[in-house]
């Protein structure tokens, strides 16, 4: 497991390890940092030189404005997590990938990586960015037989617009009132849907939505 915050990683890797004949390496880096996912990936010891599976999750929306009130650190940000941090990690476990018998790759892109919306405007490209990505590698990797596959969630319940918002906790509760969204939980189902697919089934694309919304712009809410 990997991430920025060492501690919640900690934690979940002893949840984790409960479980019986469960193991869990933790690598603490920011995909930003180019010089950091190298050394991470470097660092793995011997017996965990086995990868199978890379699921592309690290990513963030950061401010919600037309691109004139927009501010540019905000779309480092995205930019740099979102599309350059997703290239590091995957070219630096792609070799990884190709001595394994079953890679597969999984991004998490989103409704917005084929929609747009009224001040979405960098993270839409950003998340456009990386549905042209999963579709590149998915050529460029055939020859490997490594599958890639993209789930595009729609609005999940996470600490998505907490970060969205700059910390804003009040206006980010108020995007999910009045409907049921989605939960990490029901995309980490979808991932392992994909993965339990036999060898030679290739789920490429995979759009959810809470049942209340139909899209981008159409959410059935209730107050
Ligand atoms: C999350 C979905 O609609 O908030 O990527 O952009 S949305």
């Amino acid at each position: 497991i990997t991430g920025r915050r060492k501690e919640r990683l900690q934690k979940l890797k002893a949840e984790i390890e409960k479980i019986e004949n469960s193991g869990v390496h933790l690598l603490s880096f920011d995909v930003r940092d180019q010089s950091a996912v190298e050394s991470a990936l470097a660092s793995l010891p011997e017996n965990w030189r086995n990868i199978d599976v890379l699921i592309n999750n690290a990513g963030l929306a950061r401010g919600k404005s037309f691109l004139d009130a927009g501010e540019a650190d905000d779309w480092n940000e995205m930019i740099d997590t979102n599309v350059k941090g997703l290239l590091y990690v995957t070219r630096a476990v792609l070799p990884f990938l190709k001595k394994s018998k079953a890679g597969h790759i999984i991004n998490i892109g989103s409704i917005a990586g084929t929609e747009v919306y009224p001040g979405g405007n960098v993270y839409c490209a950003s998340k456009h960015a990386v549905n042209a990505l999963s579709k590149a590698l998915r050529i460029e990797l055939l020859k490997d037989a490594i599958r890639v596959s993209q789930i595009r969630p729609g609005l999940a319940d996470t600490e998505f617009s907490v970060v969205r918002y700059h910390g804003d906790a009040d206006k980010a509760a108020q995007v999910y009132k009045g409907f049921e969204a989605l939960n990490a939980k029901d995309i980490a189902r979808v991932a392992l849907f994909i993965l339990e697919s036999p060898a030679h089934v290739c789920i490429n694309d995979i759009e959810v939505t809470p049942t209340a919304q139909a899209n981008a712009y159409l959410l059935n809410k209730t107050e």
